[in-house]
């Protein structure tokens, strides 16, 4: 069965809400989330450390919440700065803001250690020369071009004083279409989010790989 790689248990809730059928089970490791501005890049060298470990194919979900008028903020960083500032003091910062327009954007990583068909979803094949310059053995395992897929998804919101009990991180703040995430069931919520139009683009390409295969 698919290995959803992730610590977050509201990840794994809206992915098997979404995948149904194809069916996923949670993989509770904590990858290490190299430093970058790009969440596919984060995600990608997730996935592959993810199925050097599992040995299965895995899916990686990286997310972030990305404020306009912070200039992306805190973006790559979100789980840590929910960890060390806190959700409220998030609203705050933006409180200040005249422009409280932002968005959520999820990028999911898929690994089976098989390579890859041409399709519009973009591949990491993953970068040599950068590992090789940043000192790396090119020789290691780890130095293995493990292709990955990526899939990515994105929803525009406003920031808003909490509101909700549902959801999880970001949610309560997050407003679209005059409700906060909090404030969507799980099926709701990835109708619109951008978890769930990432996991609708793999979802759809996932079983007809599975149908070739
Ligand atoms: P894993 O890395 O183990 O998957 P995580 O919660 O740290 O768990 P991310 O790094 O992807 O996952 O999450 C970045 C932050 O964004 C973190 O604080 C999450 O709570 C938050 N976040 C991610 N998806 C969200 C969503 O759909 N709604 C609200 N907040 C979200």
């Amino acid at each position: 069965m698919l290995r959803y790689v992730t610590t977050n248990a509201g990840k794994v809730r809206e992915a098997t809400e979404y995948l149904g059928d194809d069916g996923v089970t949670q993989f509770d490791f904590d990858y290490t989330e190299i430093q970058s501005d790009d969440l596919g890049a984060i995600a990608a060298h997730g996935a592959r450390e993810a199925h050097r470990e599992a040995g299965e194919p895995v899916l990686v979900d990286d997310a972030g919440l990305f404020v306009e008028a912070l200039a992306g903020f805190p973006g790559p960083y979100s789980s840590y700065v929910e960890d060390t500032l806190g959700v409220e003091r998030v609203w705050r910062l933006a409180e200040a803001e005249e422009d409280r327009r932002a968005s959520f954007r999820c990028v999911l990583a898929y690994c089976d250690g098989e390579p890859f068909r041409a399709s519009p979803d973009p591949i990491d094949r993953d970068d040599r020369a950068a590992a090789a310059a940043a000192g790396a053995d090119p020789n290691a395992e780890e130095a293995e071009p493990l292709p990955v897929k990526l899939f990515e998804g994105a929803v525009r919101g406003t920031l808003v004083p909490p509101r909700g009990e549902g959801g999880f991180g970001y949610d309560p703040i997050f407003e679209h279409d005059g409700a906060t995430m909090a404030e969507m069931s799980t099926e709701r919520k990835n109708a619109v989010s951008h978890r769930g139009r990432a996991l609708a683009k793999f979802g759809e390409w996932y079983r007809e790989r599975r149908a070739v295969s």
